[in-house]
């Protein structure tokens, strides 16, 4: 049984690592190459900005921003119960990396209180432009390594 447990610990803390992309915005790798274009990331913003946009007005407002949040939560937890059967394991770290990038709401330059599909993308779109560091429009596996090296890094 205890084996059980440990195989499933190994297996979520592969999954998370997997997912790790996602809230940072740049996991968008569509045709799954190991590379990402910024075509595939501005496709990746649209289809996430739509899906949480669900009065398609174009702009993200409070309730739907919360509505999303809650979504995700959600889904977390099923995933967790999921994986481990057992809903109060502890969370690896990189989970909980996960979570704090996930918390961080996009940023309403202008504050006018909503979120506009610019002010969306301009996080992610910073982080691809941070990992794209010969400047070619392309984010590869390497780059995108040596992005979390640097990371890891500043964290001391
Ligand atoms: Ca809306
Ligand atoms: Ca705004
Ligand atoms: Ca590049």
């Amino acid at each position: 049984m205890r084996m059980t447990t440990f195989a499933g610990g190994l297996i979520s803390l592969a999954i998370a690592g997997t997912a790790m992309a996602g809230p940072m915005g740049i996991g968008a790798d569509l045709d799954k190459n190991g590379q990402l274009t910024k075509t595939e990331l501005t496709a990746h913003l649209d289809q996430r900005f739509a899906t949480i946009d669900t009065n398609g007005n174009g702009q993200i407002e409070t309730a739907e921003m919360q509505a999303a949040k809650q979504e995700r939560q959600a889904r977390r937890a099923e995933r967790r119960e999921a994986r481990s059967g057992d809903a109060t394991a502890p969370r690896s770290g990189e989970e909980r990396g996960m979570r704090r990038a996930g918390k961080r709401a996009p940023i309403d330059a202008n504050g006018d209180g909503v979120i506009s599909r610019d002010e969306f993308g301009v996080r992610a779109l910073k982080i691809f432009d941070r990992a794209d560091t010969n400047d070619d429009g392309v984010v590869t596996q390497d780059e995108r390594a040596a992005m979390r090296e640097a990371r890891k890094a500043r964290r001391g």
